[in-house]
């Protein structure tokens, strides 16, 4: 189907015989893109089937048009290092982002660097971004605005309960560790001021140049405030528990620990003690099916418009969530529940209700959309176009997905096995084939591995070869060999701390 376009294209031109209207036309026959992110969404969604109850018609309507990338992984389970390398294309290895800090452009090399819309403004898209899509408010306040022609509103949370609804949480009581619901609207949600910039603009979009639409929505990113009717979707006494059977990291390696050693993020332990993990993953659930609703909005609009039949829709996460399975909550894990995404692509030749197995990088949606929209291939990204799995789910992409938290802590799924090595060599597989919940790590100590040597030298090999140190600037969530041991946010970690 994509081939039949670009030769309707191609006859195009030959008619006109005018080489500037020629060009004109081959532009304006491009398509628009409505890129939406969503912000710490796991696989509890639809068309991932990651959780029984949740209900995301927006994202079920969606996949009914869509191929769906059932095996997509972040490259980094954290914002900041997950949403740079898929605007620069570039793996946290390459660019030595691994924490909240710092923003790309402040590191010289890669202050020049054309972004994933860039590469479209560079090529006569109109570019617009609303919400979260770069980390907090990277690349806003510019003098010079260069990330895109229009800015939308910021993410926020949007009204907030005059305090926190639950109990004050370790490491410092930070005020974004909330859930629960109080009276409040919709309306009054940061994501509901996104998603009305999203529909304003296109029900208002010039129809000169073709656009690149992004829309950034902040939930089910704690806080998890949703409002009441969200939340009677999910009756708590009814509700089904994720499973996570006790003594799970008794078979992970201490290292495991380090790479979230100490987090806002409270423990399941700290949940468990204050009844707060059935109440976190009701508010999760509801919180996605509220941020679902707006993603319902910006695709209403977008079906309502002149644009319907000719954007590519892509759906993405930046990583996903633990709600504490593995004894923890949060992201800053290598396993399935952080780097497991949802990746959705719609739009003209891309056939409806597909579901493709093959790993997928986040890192693949720069040259992805580039090629889908006809765009000379982006220079030196390090991710693969998707378009052969969108024409054809079965074809084998030839790596598979590697995610990475801080240098040196990597994990490499294919289409069956995880494998994971941390920065003291320490390692873990899993055959999700049979084990999705990832409980079993099959190379704990004392396990025979001779008989996964094939699996472990296949997926090592993959690991990446040349690693940067911490970029200049990093900070927030940032774990470093030194000489004499390993730390955490410039604090050396005592190893006898680590939990057992
Ligand atoms: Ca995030
Ligand atoms: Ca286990």
């Amino acid at each position: 189907m994509f081939q039949a376009k670009t030769s309707l294209v191609l006859v195009t031109v030959v008619l006109l015989g005018v080489a500037s209207v020629a060009a004109a036309e081959t532009e304006h026959s491009r398509p628009n893109v409505l890129m939406i992110a969503i912000d710490d969404l796991n696989d509890w969604v639809e068309p991932l089937g990651g959780h029984p109850d949740v209900k995301t018609p927006a994202m079920a309507k969606l996949a009914s048009r869509a191929v769906t990338f059932t095996n997509a992984h972040c490259q980094a389970p954290l914002c900041n290092p997950s949403r740079t390398s898929i605007m620069t294309g570039l793996r946290p290895t390459s660019t030595g982002v691994y924490g909240l800090a710092p923003w790309f452009r402040t590191l010289p090399e890669f202050k020049p660097r054309t972004t994933l819309p860039q590469h479209f403004q560079n090529h006569g898209y109109q570019t617009l971004i609303g919400g979260k899509i770069f980390h907090g408010t990277y690349g806003r306040n510019e003098k010079q605005p260069m990330e895109c022609d229009v800015w939308g509103p910021a993410s926020s949370v949007g009204v907030k309960p005059k305090q926190k609804l639950i109990p004050p949480t370790p490491n410092g009581n930070h005020p974004l560790m909330d859930w629960g619901t109080f009276p409040h609207r919709d309306e009054d949600k940061g994501d509901w001021e996104v998603a009305s910039w999203a529909v304003d603009q296109i029900e208002s979009m010039q129809d000169e140049k073709p656009f690149f639409l992004s829309v950034g929505f902040f939930l089910p990113h704690v806080p998890c405030y949703a409002t009441q009717k969200w939340f009677d979707l999910y009756p708590e006494d009814s509700l089904t528990m994720p499973p996570m059977p006790t003594g799970d990291r008794s078979d992970t390696p201490q290292s495991s620990w380090y790479i979230h050693w100490n987090l806002p993020e409270p423990r399941t332990d700290w949940l468990e003690a204050n009844d707060q993990v059935r109440p976190l993953v009701r508010a999760y659930l509801a919180s996605i099916s509220f941020v679902d609703s707006q993603v319902g909005r910006v695709l209403d609009a977008l079906e309502k418009s002149p644009y319907a039949d000719n954007t590519i829709v892509v759906l993405w996460s930046d990583h996903g969530y633990h709600l504490g399975e593995k004894a923890i909550s949060g992201k800053n894990s290598l396993w399935a529940r952080s780097t497991r995404v949802p990746l959705l692509f719609a739009g003209p030749g891309i056939a409806g209700g597909v579901k493709c197995n093959q790993p997928a990088e986040l890192l693949d949606l720069y040259p992805t959309l580039a090629s889908l929209a006809g765009l000379p291939a982006p220079a030196g990204v390090e991710g693969l176009s998707l378009k052969p799995q969108l024409i054809d789910p079965t074809t084998t992409r030839e790596r598979p997905a590697i995610c990475t938290h801080n240098k040196g802590n990597h994990s490499v799924c294919d289409t069956r096995w995880r494998y994971i090595r941390y920065l003291d060599g320490s390692e873990e597989l899993y055959d999700r084939d049979v084990d999705p919940n990832e409980f079993a790590n099959l190379i704990a100590p004392g396990k025979d591995r001779t008989q996964y040597a094939e699996v472990i030298d296949r997926l090592s090999g993959w690991l990446p070869k040349q690693q940067r140190g911490l970029a200049k600037g990093s900070a927030h969530r940032i774990l470093e060999q030194r000489a004499d041991g390993i730390y955490w946010e410039n604090k050396k970690i005592d190893p006898s701390q680590a939990p057992h």
